[in-house]
C-alpha cells in the first residue's frame, strides 16, 4: 500500500513529463469497457437516492460526503478517496477544477458545472448527460499536456 502511493504521487508529480509508458491503471486515458465502467460508477457515486437522475441536491451532496474531515473544503486526497477513477485520473480532474491549487473544492466551485451536465435543463442529469459531460472532460484534460510545451 505504501508502495503504491509513492507511484501515485510519482505520476501526479510527472504528469507534465513526456509520453507516460502504460503504467497499469495509471495515467492513460480510460476507453471502451473500462470508460464506460468508470463512468457509470461515478455516476452512481453521485446518485445518492439511485433513481437514475442526478439531481441538483446530490451534486452539492458530492462535496459534503467526499469531505471526510468536514473543514468545508474537499481536499485531493478526500477527492481520490471518494472518485471512481484510478488516483491518476482523479489528481487531473481534481486539478482540472482546481486551477490555482488551493487543495480545497467547494460547493460553489463546482456549483455551474451542474448546468454544464443538464444539457436539456430539466433539473436532472441522466447517465448519458453524465458520459457526455465526462467524456468531455477527460478528452480535455488528457489534452492539456500537449499545449503546455510552448
Ligand atoms: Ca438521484
Ligand atoms: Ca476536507
Ligand atoms: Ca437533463
Amino acid at each position: 500500500m505504501y508502495l503504491y502511493t509513492l507511484m501515485l504521487f510519482a505520476i501526479a508529480g510527472s504528469s507534465y513529463s513526456a509520453t507516460t509508458p502504460a503504467t497499469p491503471g495509471g495515467g492513460h486515458l480510460p476507453s471502451g469497457p473500462e470508460l464506460d465502467h468508470l463512468m457509470t460508477a461515478s455516476f452512481n457515486n453521485v446518485d445518492s437516492d439511485q433513481d437514475g437522475f442526478i439531481e441538483y441536491y446530490e451534486f452539492d451532496t458530492l462535496i459534503i460526503v467526499a469531505d471526510t474531515d468536514n473543514d468545508g473544503c474537499m481536499t485531493l486526497d478526500e477527492y481520490k478517496g471518494f472518485s471512481a477513477g484510478t488516483p491518476a485520473i482523479a489528481s487531473k480532474i481534481y486539478q482540472h477544477f482546481d486551477p490555482d491549487n488551493s487543495n480545497c473544492l467547494t460547493v460553489e466551485k463546482i456549483a455551474d458545472q451542474f448546468a454544464l451536465m443538464d444539457t436539456d435543463k430539466n433539473q436532472k442529469v441522466t447517465l448519458t448527460e453524465f458520459k457526455t459531460y465526462y467524456t468531455e472532460l477527460l478528452k480535455t484534460i488528457f489534452n492539456d499536456k500537449d499545449t503546455t510545451v510552448g
